[in-house]
């Protein structure tokens, strides 16, 4: 595979016209959350389009409280990733500091990934004029001082490949066990890959990191690439409705412009799985079916790097009689229409 360029459109009237102010968090879809109840979250991402798209799920739902944002290297380096992980918080009016975090993988480098969400991550729309910057304390030490200020209260919502996670886990493994849930958009489910026929790109992007942590045992929440179902994605229509919409909806009409061609190109509509990811955090009654797991990375330098091999339990194998800790739920069935219907809400306020 070659990396794909795409030549960079200002828009510069169009995004003048943009609005930069919160996006109403009566459109969430969640409201009546008691503000003292509210969940403790740490958002870890590699800003790409969909995790924008997720990050302001996240950012107007009034049940979460997001502690921080960790950024990492993956959808677009790092730098970049930073830059439009603040971008798209000052759009949702969110004030959660933002963190830096890894630049590379733990092992390997893989350069020949394919940018399907420009070279900016976020369309190539000249979107991206943060006011604010990163905070100076890294991502890892911001991380594992939260978890143990908060023991047993801290979730992690994880968009991007692990290594942040891994890093903080091989720098404080007790710490990390305080973690009270880790949600992650990763690993292809029970689906086909599309790094590879096996692995999805988070992985893919650094299947050791992976390793670290499923081998921790952390409880967590899988949603994998086979839950970005065809009712789930969003048509031209949808993003017409979205230009039409919200601040919010505004921006991520024009963010996804590189994301949409790229699904387009394939005769598909886009899909935007880390909003997925994140709806199952938000909308506890999205989620309709999950399959307790043992995962395994693999991380040998053959055809099945980056695949996630899920052991479910209660199933037989034979040649292992005993597996680890089933700490894994795997999403395998969401309500399509909530999810859709909610994340309209948000980006165009009906
Ligand atoms: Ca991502």
């Amino acid at each position: 595979m070659k990396k794909i360029y795409f030549s960079t459109l200002l828009s510069a009237i169009l995004v003048a016209a943009l609005v930069m102010t919160a996006c109403s968090k009566s459109g969430s879809g969640d409201s009546g959350a008691d503000s003292a109840a509210k969940r403790k979250v740490i958002i870890d991402t590699d800003a790409g389009s969909d995790d924008a798209a997720a990050l302001m799920l996240a950012a107007t739902s009034e049940k979460l409280d997001i502690l921080g944002v960790t950024v990492l290297y993956g959808n677009v380096p790092l730098d970049a990733a930073a830059k439009n992980a603040l971008m798209v918080l000052e759009v949702c009016g969110s004030d959660a500091p933002a963190y830096i975090g890894a630049d590379k993988p733990l092992t390997k480098y893989r350069e020949e990934m394919i940018s399907v969400h420009g070279e900016d991550g976020m369309g190539d729309q000249d979107l991206i004029h943060p006011k604010g910057s990163a905070e100076d304390k890294a991502a890892v030490d911001f991380m594992l001082e939260t978890i143990k200020a908060n023991p047993g209260e801290v979730e992690i919502i994880a968009l991007g490949p692990l290594t942040n996670i891994a890093q903080a886990i091989q720098k404080d493994a007790e710490t990390m066990k305080l973690v009270k849930h880790i949600w992650v958009m990763g690993t292809a489910g029970f689906g086909p890959g599309n790094a590879s026929p096996v692995a999805e790109f988070n992985v893919y992007s650094d299947a050791e990191s992976y390793d670290i942590v499923l081998k921790a045992e952390l409880p967590m929440t899988i949603v994998g690439l086979d839950c970005m179902l065809e009712e789930t994605r969003l048509s031209q229509a949808d993003m017409d409705a979205m230009a039409k919409g919200t601040d919010c909806g505004k921006f991520m009409n024009k963010a996804f412009t590189k994301l949409f061609a790229f699904y387009q190109s394939l005769g598909q509509n886009m899909g935007v799985p880390d909003a997925l990811a994140v709806a199952a955090v938000i909308w506890p009654e999205y989620v309709l079916e999950t399959k307790k797991c043992y995962g395994v990375a693999c991380i040998g330098d053959d055809a099945a790097y980056g695949q996630i091999i899920l052991y479910q339990e209660g199933a037989v194998y034979e040649a292992m009689p005993e597996i680890g800790n089933y700490n894994l739920d795997v999403v395998t069935g969401i309500d399509t229409k909530l999810y859709k219907k909610n994340f309209m809400k948000i980006m165009t306020g009906k």
